[in-house]
Formats: structure tokens, sequence, C-alpha cells
């Protein structure tokens, strides 16, 4: 079986590790015949579906859910000029229908400014209007030059959540900024996994945008991967795409914008920051399955045993449960590693003796072995999750806290960046930022840098000596 395929690479090749996992635990599939698309296998899907379901569930309470069109007229496109100068590279087209050439040509989303702002033109009428709040979860297309990576750089992105609101001021879209921020977190704190807060530099910020801030996980090989981001917009947009209010004197104003977007790199985040050497691990809050059942079957007590796992597998389930019963033709140890590769928190081992002292055998994926008394299932169960969870999240940031480094000088820098990413004080200068860029190698990410691991930092930039602000500098995926 799959032992006989050979071990995962450990972790600590993490590309390598990366590329085997995904096929070995049915996430992608990357034999799809087209460059930067892949295929979501169903245990991958259902990762998926939960992991959405908590975006979902935090986006419903103050933002709408609705769908706009994929196909955009090269007409709207090219309303607002940074926006497209921006995307022009990445666009795909659709220039004929069928045979017939198009009159106007049609752009596949890269993101849906220029499809839902036509529409927000006709729905804002009045200042009771706002604000709006929408968003949807949708394919977009992305021609990317960079190396495609499954989850990571795709070029059909399949799973982008896209928020688009409207105000009436300036300041009340900075104020929905700093709420994105927090929804983003709070986000990634259900899936256990530490993240970095920073305003990108203007020459990094969103086509069109006036100031983006970005949250930044960091993957086991110390690299950044920008797992969201929240873009004020100001009201390049409104202006472009006319969005305009009746104020309370009856003037006509144009709106100010917000946009955020995540895409299945959070996949890709939960992947990185929890796995391990025998693959996933993951939150009992997003696993497909949190407890598999493993029935021992040794001797004559078959029957007994199958039972017992079977009253177990309903009185999980009742109790509402992620159950699987494993009762394939196989030996223990293989479905073992079958599960542990797939991260299920939490193995039930049933067996003869399990059913002679009243209890099941409880082993978490990250090696805890205990008993569960069978009159405490469900709460003994439930206790083992919690714990599981917790410990998960303490073990990400403890590995997240040693990958980050505040440092004074070039050298330093240089050292920090082997294992992970560094807060250094930068002047704000393109100049300096493309001095450290030269020397290190890596990317300035972003100032105002706030992490619950990273202290106010000031001091003078490194590179030349004026007065500077902590600054995020790391390799970026
Ligand atoms: N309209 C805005 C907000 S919805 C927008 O498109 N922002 S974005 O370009 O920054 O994309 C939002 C997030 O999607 C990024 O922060 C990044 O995490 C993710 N993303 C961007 N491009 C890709 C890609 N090619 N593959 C996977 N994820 C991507
Ligand atoms: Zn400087």
């Amino acid at each position: 079986m799959e032992e006989e395929m050979g071990a995962l690479p450990g972790i600590h090749d993490f590309s390598a590790w990366y590329n085997e996992l995904l096929w070995r635990a049915e996430i992608m599939d990357v034999r799809y015949p087209v460059k930067g698309i892949y295929v979501w296998y169903p245990f991958g899907f259902s990762l998926r579906r939960n992991v959405y379901d908590r975006l979902r569930s935090i986006m419903d309470r103050e933002h709408q859910e609705a769908l706009f069109p994929l196909l955009i007229p090269e007409t709207e496109f090219a309303k607002e000029a940074e926006h497209i100068k921006g995307f022009e590279e990445e666009v795909y087209w659709v220039t004929h229908g069928g045979l017939t050439p198009m009159d106007v040509k049609l752009a596949l989303r890269p993101t849906s400014e220029c499809a839902i702002y036509p529409m927000y033109s006709l729905w804002v009428r009045s200042h009771a209007d706002l604000p709006l709040k929408i968003y949807q979860i949708v394919n977009t297309f992305r021609y990317e030059t960079k190396h495609t990576r499954p989850l990571i750089r795709l070029r059909e992105i399949t799973s982008f959540k896209e928020a688009h609101t409207v105000h009436t001021t300036w300041d009340d879209a900075e104020a929905q900024v700093q709420t994105a921020i927090g929804l983003y977190k709070e986000f990634y704190r259900t899936l256990c996994i530490p993240v970095i807060v920073s305003k990108r530099p203007d020459w990094d910020k969103f086509p069109g945008a006036d100031h983006t801030i970005a949250v930044d996980v960091i993957m086991p090989d110390g690299k950044t991967l920008q797992s969201g981001t929240v873009h004020h917009l100001g009201d390049h947009f409104s202006r472009t795409f006319s969005i305009q209010y009746e104020d309370v004197q009856g003037e006509q104003q144009y709106a100010f914008q917000t946009c955020y977007g995540i895409s299945e790199r959070c996949i890709a985040a939960l992947i990185g920051v929890h796995g391990d050497d025998k693959g996933l691990v993951l939150p009992p809050a997003v696993a497909p399955v949190q407890v598999v059942l493993v029935p021992i079957t040794i001797g004559k007590r078959k029957d007994e045993v199958a039972n017992a796992v079977k009253e177990i597998e309903e009185r999980l389930l009742a109790a509402g449960f992620r159950v699987k019963r494993d009762d394939r033709d196989l030996r223990p140890g293989a479905k073992y590693y079958y599960w542990e590769m797939r991260g299920v928190p939490l193995r039930l081992e049933v067996g003869p003796r399990d059913i002679d002292a009243g209890q099941v055998t409880a082993v978490t994926r990250l090696g805890h072995k205990g008993a569960i008394p069978m009159e405490g299932l469900v709460d003994g169960v439930a206790e083992r999750l919690a714990t599981f969870t917790a410990e998960l999240e303490e073990r990400a940031l403890e590995q997240f806290r040693a990958k980050i480094s505040v440092v004074n000088g070039i050298q330093e820098l240089v050292n920090a960046l082997e294992t992970g990413v560094a807060v250094v004080p930068w002047c704000g200068d393109r100049g300096c930022a493309d001095a450290i860029e030269e020397k290190t190698g890596a990317s300035v990410l972003g100032t105002e840098v706030r992490s619950e691991a990273i202290p106010p930092v000031h001091g003078i930039c490194v590179i030349c000596g004026k007065e500077g602000t902590g600054t995020l500098v790391g390799k970026a995926y």
C-alpha cells in the first residue's frame, strides 16, 4: 500500500514535501493539462469547504453575499487607468464567440472591481444606501508569469473571496479597512495560524488603491506567503465608475471604497504552518475527518469489535463530530499512516482489550496517547480535540516566533533571513529599499508592522542612517 511508495520527504525540504503531500493526501491533482491550473480532489475540496464555511460565517456577520459575472467588457475594464495598467499583462481575453470576433472583447476577471462597480453606480443613490458591504466567492484568472504553484500562485484562482464596500467618507472607508484586518486576523486564528500585518510600500500596493495592508504568514522554509490583502481605494474608482450618493444636503458626492480578498492561499498556509514529516496536521475546526475509528481485530472477537466500533461511530456522529470508521481490510499500521497523512486530529483504536477495560485508546495527531472511558466518550473526545487545538496554536506560535528577528544592521539582516523574516529600521526611501533588496535578496514587505510577536521598532535606517521605523523584510512566495 502507501507505505511501499517510500517515505514523504521531510518538511525541512519544504518544496519537495509540499508537492508530494498535495497528491498523497489527495488535496490537489497537478496533472491537469494547463499550466497553473489544478484540480481539487474530493478530500481537498472537503477541506476547502470547511475552511470557506468559516470564512463565510465571519463575512456574513456584516456583509451580504452576491454573485457578479465572470466576463468584463474591455470598455469597463479600461476605465481606471492605474488598475488596467497593473493588470494588463495578466488578463485573459475572450476575443471570439465561436468563429465570430467580438465587437467588444471580454476579460476573464482577474479581480472584480470592473464587474461590480458599474452595478454599484446604479445601486448607490443616497447616503441612506451606505455603507454597502458585499462579498463573493468566485474563480478569477490571472496570467501569472512568476513560477506557478498549486494553491499559492495559480492562473485560475478557484476560491477568491473578495469583498467590496462603499462609504460616504474617506475615514469611514479607513475604519472598514481596520475592521477587515480584524476579520482576517480572526479567520486565521480559527485556523491556528499566526500572522503579521503590515502596510505595503507604495510601489507594491494594489493597482488603483490609496494604500494596501497585507496579512503575511511565515511558511516552514521561512518564506512569507501574502495570505490576504485589504485595500483603501479612496475615491479613485468611484470617480471613474461614477459611484455617487446624495448627501443630507441633497448634493451629489463621490463615494469612498475599500476591497479586500483572500484566496486558497489560506489553505496553503494551513498545510504549511501545521504540517510535519508524516503529512498534514489539521485543526479540528476544519479537518474533513476529526476522528478516525480503527478496529483492532485480532483473534476471534472480530464481530464484537466491529459492533463496538459501530456503536462508537453512532454516538460520535449523533454528537456532531466528523467521524470516519476505517474497516478496510488493511493492517492497522497502514491505516494509521493513511490518516496521519490526511491530518486527522484524533484516532480511536478499539480492540478486545479496550472492550474488556470499558474504554477506547485515543491517539492525537501530535502523538499523545491515552484512554477514554466508554461512558464518557463524547465528552472525552471533545476534551481531546479542544486540547489538541490549543496545542496546535501554541506550537504554531512558537515556530512563528522562532522565525522572526528584530535586527539593526545589514549583516544581522542577512543572517536573520537565512531562517525567516526580520524587522529592521528603514527610512521609507525607495532607494534604500532597493539597496536592502539587493544586499539581501529579500523584499521590503511592509511598514507599520503589527503582530503579537513583534514589539514596535524604531532606529536608524540600515542603509542611510536617517530616522527609520520597523519594516518587515522577507523572502516572499
Ligand atoms: N480586488 C482586490 C481585493 S479582493 C485584489 O484583487 N487584491 S489582490 O490582488 O491583492 O488579491 C487578493 C489576495 O489573493 C492576495 O493577497 C493573495 O493572497 C491572493 N492571490 C493573488 N494572486 C493570486 C494567485 N495568482 N494565486 C493565488 N492567490 C492569489
Ligand atoms: Zn534610508
